[in-house]
């Protein structure tokens, strides 16, 4: 896509950027979704240094293309994991669950492109002082850590709030919803759930299944209390985390409850008392494809989705 700015910035075929999702996005699921064209991003979550390291050099070995690593901003390794993507020089730093702001000079200073992720209008005008190169708007349709305005919402009040080039995430999985995007005003998308469930992705098989049985009500947003909302599949852990949140339990015995659970979940494949972060877009999951096929369909799909458009005005 010639004209996309979001292409022209990372230097990639189709704006297509995957969710950096931790436990899950490793260096197979960005590797392939590099070599498909998108941008492949490395969830760091809460990985120790070391092993980020290893995931960035496996990528490395996987893919010639750009690629990116999601920095999860609460990590107890945040210092260590930022210090060992500056080291290996990854030419796109995506980051999540808090403001980044302080860190931006030293990804500047490297040549890496910087895309924070965030779910405000407020967070969208700060960070675009301190010199990032896009935002990605991320709304409460996203699994994970959310905020608590809908993609539709929150889109087009940050495209009118910044004049950098936005990326919408949060329910976006097949043409349609790229297109929408493009209609708020996006320039970009990025997708998470949809690649959970591809060939590639490490997820275990009875986390994948789990996404693919999903309906559209299937996901819960636990943990308002804690000041970190999280979306979840509904299952045993989210009804005990539920009733102990009910009973006054602090927010230090909630995170508790949730420590260790995503992986447990998705690479244990515990998806009873295990945390299945996914978006509410699982509903729409019905198979699981190569990532390749995922990235062909989506745009070979777009013609169709104007030309419905067309038909209605
Ligand atoms: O970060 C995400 N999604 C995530 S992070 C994650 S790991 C985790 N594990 C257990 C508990 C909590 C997290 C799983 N999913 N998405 C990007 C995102 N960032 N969504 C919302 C935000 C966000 C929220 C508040 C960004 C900035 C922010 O700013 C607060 C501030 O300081 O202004």
């Amino acid at each position: 896509m010639l004209n996309n700015k979001i292409c022209q910035l990372l230097n990639i075929q189709y704006p297509i950027i995957q969710g950096g999702m931790a436990w899950v996005a490793t260096a197979e699921l960005a590797s392939a979704v590099s070599n498909a064209g998108g941008l492949g991003i490395i969830g760091a979550g809460h990985m120790p240094p070391d092993a980020l390291r290893n995931e960035i050099q496996k990528t490395k070995a996987l893919t010639q293309k750009p690629f990116g690593v999601n920095i999860m901003l609460m990590s107890p390794f945040v210092k260590e994991v930022i210090q060992v993507v500056i080291d290996e020089r990854v030419p796109v730093i995506t980051t999540g669950a808090g403001n980044p702001g302080e860190y931006i000079p030293a990804f500047k200073e490297i040549g890496s492109k910087v895309i924070p992720v965030v779910a405000s209008v407020a967070l969208a005008k700060r960070l675009e002082r301190t010199g990032v190169d896009a935002i990605i708007a991320e709304g409460t349709e996203s699994g994970g850590h959310v905020g608590t305005v809908t993609t539709m919402a929150l889109v087009p009040q940050i495209v009118d709030a910044v004049k950098l080039p936005v990326i919408a995430a949060g329910g976006i999985a097949d043409a349609r919803g790229m297109m929408a995007a493009f209609a708020l005003g996006a320039q970009g998308v990025q997708i998470g759930t949809r690649f959970v469930v591809s060939e590639e992705c490490i997820a275990h098989q009875n986390y994948k299944a789990a996404v693919l049985k999903a309906k559209e009500r299937s996901t819960v947003v636990t943990g308002m209390s804690t000041g970190h909302p999280v979306r979840v599949l509904a299952n045993k852990l989210t009804r005990e985390y539920e009733e102990a949140e009910k009973h006054g339990a602090t927010p230090e015995e909630l995170d508790k409850m949730g420590a260790g659970k995503l992986k447990a979940a998705a690479r244990e494949g515990d998806i009873e008392h295990g945390s299945i972060m996914i978006g509410q877009i699982a509903g729409m999951m019905d198979e699981i494809k190569p990532v390749a096929k995922i990235i062909e369909d989506i745009i070979a799909d777009i013609p169709k989705v104007m030309n419905g458009i067309q038909q209605n005005i």
